[in-house]
């Protein structure tokens, strides 16, 4: 399930550590802070395993954020998944703060509150997930509305080219070309795994760019701005593809996610 190829080259967000990072025997960095955590948030889920969901999941979340082992992912209710966040903390959005901005090259800019969103017709996609980093989480549901729709609301002007997206944990962004942005399997997502979206995983609002490395699918989503030009987003100006078709691009060659 979890088949971690050799990599091609370093992934800049696998090569992101911790400043106590130490070889672990084998070559491989490993935090010892992180991996302390580790083994007391092991035994923690054993001690308490009646614990709210929601409650370890962000517990867990908290943890893989400093994680760059991925040891995390393999805890009760990672799912296969690792959580990824560039900063340390991301605030929490509720239904009655979280919004989602649709401006630049539009004849209609508008703010999507969560309800707005929930309203509009609502498109299900089970694929498998891939990272560039190795993971790959087989047949995940994830739902929500066409980015192809909010963007025909909107009115995209002729001018336009490409579409970026801006995160409300204040640091992360990504870029699509519209020709990308406007396909049928590019979500903006308020559900996966048949739940509504967690904190941990980008909620209330992630995109879900279905065909492509993970990194596309920015969590936290709250801005969609179209503009002229394709603009590199956070990973891509640290070295990953800006066209990032899995199997095709970052120097790999898993198997394409449909
Ligand atoms: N805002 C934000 N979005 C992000 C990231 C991030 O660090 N911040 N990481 C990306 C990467 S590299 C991956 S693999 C996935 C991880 O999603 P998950 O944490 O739900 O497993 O989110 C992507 N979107
Ligand atoms: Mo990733």
């Amino acid at each position: 399930m979890n088949s971690e190829r050799p990599q091609s080259r370093e992934r800049p967000e696998a090569r992101e550590q911790p400043d106590e990072a130490a070889p672990d025997g084998r070559g491989r960095p490993i935090g010892r802070r992180v991996f302390l955590g580790t083994l007391g948030l092991g035994a923690l889920g054993v001690a308490a395993a009646p614990v709210l969901q929601r409650g370890l999941e962000s517990f867990l979340a908290g943890a893989s954020d400093k994680d760059p082992t991925g040891l995390t992912g393999l805890l009760p209710n990672g799912g296969g998944f690792r959580y990824y966040s560039v900063t340390s903390s991301v605030p929490r959005k509720s239904a009655g703060t979280y919004r989602l901005t649709v401006d630049g090259l539009v004849d209609r800019p508008r703010a999507y509150t969560l309800a707005d969103l929930r309203a509009l017709p609502q498109t299900r996609m089970v694929r498998d997930v891939q990272c560039v980093t190795g993971w790959r989480v087989p047949r995940t549901p994830f739902e929500g509305v066409r980015l192809s729709r909010l963007l025909d609301a909107a009115g995209v002007r002729a001018t336009a080219g490409a579409v970026r997206f801006t995160c409300f944990d204040g640091a992360y962004s990504e870029s699509l070309t519209l020709a990308q942005a406007r396909r049928a399997d590019v979500l903006v997502a308020l559900r996966m795994q048949d739940e509504d979206l967690g904190h941990a995983h980008g909620g209330p609002v992630r995109l879900y760019v279905a065909p492509m490395y993970f990194y596309k699918s920015a969590k936290w989503l709250s801005g969609i701005t179209v503009t002229e030009d394709v603009e590199p987003g956070y990973w891509e100006e640290r070295g990953y593809d800006i066209d990032a078709w899995v199997g095709r691009s970052n120097g790999r060659d898993d198997e394409p996610t449909n």
